[in-house]
């Protein structure tokens, strides 16, 4: 069976979008400008992808307060072919939604998200996950450090903070993932996988990011390549609400998110040497970085 042939309630795997994702996103796009013809987003719009989250999307969004630290907040969730009643869910608990007819990842998702709430005005994006692993409560720090001016993009770190997870192997990945950005990119980073992240709205549309489904390290890297000053405030991340991961068995994921670092890691750098120099385009408005979890990258 072709990629375009892919029935609905079939998770999208590739390394590389699916050659039909701009088709399905015009369209997904098309029917969420009928859906909301006088769409007007407040400057904060968190972001959630979700696939198959109906028994858990409703709690998820019921938690995100509608004003956070001054900022009036949209729910902006993004239904990544879900077959099981998620969009209703959502539309009931109040949040805007996009559907993608059919799976085309969590990448894809967010990426469509990111580009309706920069289009709509947003001036900041947060990003959550569906199943209610990610804490709310810890946003308020997180605009503290962006309305400040400290940070560009501000990541919750289980390592900083707590992880309910018991997966050993899965918490011992992310020790990994973060020794080895770290390195790559000079800048201390505790949790690269973290979907709890906070950013400057106009951030996500000049780094780079092609990733279908390992869309976090792509973001992180291509952003402390471009000198975007990067901050942690630890959380805590908490047990799925229902259901099991998305993400299949961690050795296969483990070795796409270790090739997805490699490939983003040389393709950023070889953009970096022909970028013009930093201070021609500063990537945001910024003061000088000086809390104990800011880091900016040395490229
Ligand atoms: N894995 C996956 N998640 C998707 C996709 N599209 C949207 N999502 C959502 O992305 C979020 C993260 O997916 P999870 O499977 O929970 O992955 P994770 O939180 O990184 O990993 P776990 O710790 O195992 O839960 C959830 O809200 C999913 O519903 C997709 O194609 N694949
Ligand atoms: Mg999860």
């Amino acid at each position: 069976m072709s990629r375009r042939e892919q029935p609905a309630g079939v998770t999208y795997h590739g390394l590389r979008e699916a050659p039909d994702t701009s088709e399905i996103t015009a369209a997904a796009l098309t029917a969420f400008a009928e859906a909301y013809p006088d769409l007007k987003l407040q400057p904060l719009v968190i972001v959630i992808a979700a696939l198959n989250e109906a028994d858990n999307i409703g709690a998820v969004l019921d938690e995100v307060p509608h004003q956070i630290a001054d900022l009036p907040v949209s729910l902006l969730v993004i239904d990544d072919g879900s077959t099981d009643g998620t969009t209703e869910v959502a539309q009931r608990h109040g949040a805007l939604v996009c559907t993608l007819k059919v799976n085309r990842g969590h990448g894809v998702a967010l990426r469509l998200g990111y580009r309706i709430a920069r289009e709509g005005g947003a001036r900041y994006i947060g990003t959550l996950d569906g199943d209610g692993q990610w804490d709310p409560a810890d946003l308020p720090a997180m605009v503290a450090l962006l309305e400040s001016g400290q940070a560009d993009f501000v990541l919750g770190s289980r390592q900083l903070g707590q992880t309910e997870n018991t997966d050993a192997f899965r918490n011992l990945g992310v020790k990994f993932f973060a020794r080895v950005i770290s390195q790559l990119t000079g800048s201390r980073i505790t949790d690269t996988s973290s979907g709890l992240r906070l950013m400057q709205a106009g951030l996500t549309g000049t780094v780079t990011q092609t990733q279908p489904q390992y869309q976090t390290s792509e973001l992180l890297i291509g952003a402390l390549l471009q000198g975007y000053r990067v901050a942690e405030v630890p959380t805590v991340m908490r047990q799925r609400l229902s259901g099991e991961s998305r993400k299949g068995r961690n050795l296969a994921y483990g070795l796409r998110y270790a090739r997805v670092i490699a490939d983003t890691y040389r393709r950023e750098r070889r953009a970096a040497k022909t970028r013009p120099p930093k201070a021609a385009h500063p990537p945001a408005d910024r003061a000088t970085a000086d809390t104990a979890s800011a880091s900016q990258s040395q490229p």
